[in-house]
């Protein structure tokens, strides 16, 4: 614990009211979406300025006090998760846009920024930022950034540290870095904004980006596909992306549209059912295009690798369309399910699938799971559902006794045990399989550097000493 004459210093560091230490706040600020450790932070703080978050570290330096990062707290590794009595510093009073710039392409922000924010300032300004996934409307562009987060149109997009063009972060040292300029190119030496974008805030606090923009995509338009097994989906992309510029290649199965459309607030795709569904999304920008995609959705047809498919006509239907696998992660959130986010080269995926989907079926005879996820850019989400009669516990300890096998199987196919979602806490002690002693090494002096006397978000990343 945090004691008093320390904390009221650090409530002179701040404005007003801005160090928060009622339950309700320190539940609330100190934990992310993931359901694994219950939050017990000392005391919440939420700057205004970079000025202030340079205050607050050199604070927790000289009192050698365990800060974590906190976004919109939408993570899902609990890496935003103040679970040992450390002090959380919140970005919701930083939430502006700061500048914008026609020519560049380019928006300053604050790190509470929202993400859908960013979005419609974005689409006012006739552009486009093509970074989504489900929990863009609370994620913030801060945590965003600590995670490198990726999302739906990662296939054509790539992942947010394709959008930074500049980055003002604050190291565990208390220093505040420039990072990159803005620049488009910017040959000087190593790029330390690489470095923290994805960094889970162990180096330092991200405290004003530049994020770029695209131009704006036209007539987006969707496909869902039904298929007949696991095996049918990758011959699937490899047919549309040699016709078509895909914006978006999603799964999910049918256990997973059931859960849908039990909500009652979703139409479903079509009649027939499925065990598989493709989802993907193009720019219709000519009618050519649009026939060209029904050429193709023949093609599978006749080849017997899509049994069933339909087409959107209007933003309404193609809205209708993503919310089959956008509202997925929300959905089965009332079944506590057990998540891994793994990944492996986009070639690999149909071995992959088999021999993951063996395992848990070995090991998994009596769970519901649920797969869903980015298949285009290799990236699945297994998602095993809590049976009613099993405490969260009981559950997650059966569950992160088959990780072993899924994570051997990860590292064969030389994957990665967290595609998208980040190590946190949860992913920590198997981050091995997929980095090497050597990288790990290098990465704990990496974090040296940045934060010598450990107190930016410890426990993150990796196991603690
Ligand atoms: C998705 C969201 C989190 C999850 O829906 O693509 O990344 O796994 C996920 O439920
Ligand atoms: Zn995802």
């Amino acid at each position: 614990m945090t004691d008093h004459a320390v904390m009221d210093e650090l409530k002179t560091l701040v404005d007003p009211g801005k160090v928060l230490t009622d339950p309700a706040s320190l539940e609330a600020y100190g934990k992310d979406w993931t359901k694994h450790y219950p939050p017990a932070p000392s005391a919440i703080v939420l700057p205004k300025s970079i000025e202030q978050v340079q205050a607050i570290v050199a604070w927790a330096n000289r009192h050698r006090i365990a800060l974590v990062p906190s976004g919109g707290r939408t993570g899902l590794s609990g890496a935003a998760v103040a679970a040992h009595g450390e002090v959380v510093v919140a970005f919701d009073a930083m939430n502006r846009i700061l500048d914008f710039n026609p020519f560049d392409r380019t928006v300053v922000c604050q790190p509470g920024v929202i993400t859908r924010q960013l979005q419609q300032f974005a689409e006012e300004q006739g552009l486009y930022y093509p970074v989504d996934f489900a929990s863009s409307g609370s994620s913030q562009i801060g945590g965003n950034i600590g995670t490198n987060a990726g999302g739906i149109k990662v296939i054509r997009y790539g992942m947010t540290r394709n959008w930074v063009a500049g980055l003002k972060v604050v190291t565990g040292k208390g220093e505040l870095l420039e990072l990159n300029r803005d620049l488009i190119k910017n040959a000087t030496g190593y790029d330390l904004r690489q470095l923290f974008i994805g960094a889970e805030g162990t180096l330092g606090f991200v405290v004003e980006a530049t994020m770029r923009l695209e131009r704006a995509p036209r007539n987006l338009t969707a496909m869902v596909l039904g298929t007949p097994d696991f095996d049918s989906i990758m011959p699937v992309l490899h047919a549309f992306q040699n016709k078509l510029d895909l914006t978006a290649f999603e799964f999910f199965s049918d256990k997973g549209l059931a859960r849908i459309l039990a909500r009652g607030d979703v139409p479903a795709p079509f009649d027939s059912a499925c065990p598989f569904y493709a989802l993907l999304e193009f720019e219709a920008s000519t009618e050519q295009v649009a026939e060209q995609a029904l050429a193709t959705f023949e093609h599978c047809v006749e080849q017997g690798w899509v049994l069933d498919g339909v087409m959107s006509q209007s933003e309404t239907q193609l809205r209708n369309l993503w919310k089959l696998r956008e509202y997925l992660s929300e959905t089965i959130s009332h079944w506590t399910p057990y998540k891994n986010d793994i990944s492996v080269t986009v070639s690999k995926v149909p071995a992959f699938l088999r021999d993951i989907d063996a395992v848990v079926a070995e090991h998994y005879p009596h769970y519901e799971v649920v797969w869903y996820g980015h298949i285009g850019d290799g990236n699945l989400h297994l998602n095993i559902l809590k049976p009613e009669h099993l405490d969260k516990d009981t559950f997650f300890a059966s569950c992160a006794r088959v990780n072993k096998w899924v994570f051997e199987i990860v590292e064969r196919y030389n994957g990665s045990i967290s595609a998208e979602h980040g190590v946190g806490m949860t992913k920590r002690d198997y981050l091995g399989y997929s980095r090497s002693a050597q990288e790990i090494a290098c990465m704990k002096a990496i974090k040296a550097v940045f934060d010598p006397n450990g107190i930016m978000n410890p426990g993150k990343i990796f196991a603690p000493e």
